[in-house]
């Protein structure tokens, strides 16, 4: 089994609904378990200005999947919730992301591993940090070292 960490994101038809609804389904994944979850955060919105804030969590699952079967079934879930890709960075009901899987490094047509921009993203970090304090990134870095450069600025966790 490898521990995958998916960051989940939303800013489109209630975006609170979007992401409660997609940890249900991440718990159906085939071969896998949902082993944790952070809290809810909000976010402002990082890419084209004006679009909604965002609703960002991290969320743990162990899983006997290749990394691009898991990438499927998250597809699949981003499909169900009627994601439509519009604009690079763009406003989306949801999105699915692999931040890490195992200490694999995986760079193909369909997937980086680990995500490209999660470094310095603080509503990847924090929800990451949360349920994964002592995480070491495949590249050896530290999370808690990343942290430091990476102010929480506006990210909030929502009180539900
Ligand atoms: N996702 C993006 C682009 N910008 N901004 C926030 N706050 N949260 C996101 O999840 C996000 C974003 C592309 O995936
Ligand atoms: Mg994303
Ligand atoms: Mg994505």
């Amino acid at each position: 089994m490898i521990r995958a960490y998916v960051g989940l994101g939303s800013n489109l038809e209630n975006p609170l609904q979007q992401v409660t609804d997609a940890l249900r389904e991440l718990q159906a994944i085939p071969n896998s378990k949902l082993v944790e979850h952070s809290r809810l955060y909000r976010s402002d919105p990082v890419g084209p200005p004006g679009q909604p804030d965002y609703i960002n969590a991290v969320a743990c699952l162990e899983t006997s999947l290749e990394a691009e079967q898991l990438l499927d079934e998250l597809q699949a879930i981003e499909q169900s919730h009627d994601r439509v890709r519009v604009q690079h960075w763009g406003p989306r009901t949801l999105d699915l992301d692999i931040l890490l899987f195992g200490d694999q490094a995986i760079n193909t047509e369909r997937l980086t591993v680990p995500h490209a921009f999660m470094c310095e993203r603080s509503f990847v970090l924090y929800p990451l940090a949360e349920i994964e304090p002592n995480l070491v990134l495949p590249n050896g870095d530290h999370l808690s070292e990343i942290l430091l450069e990476c102010p929480m600025g506006t990210l909030e966790p929502i009180a539900l």
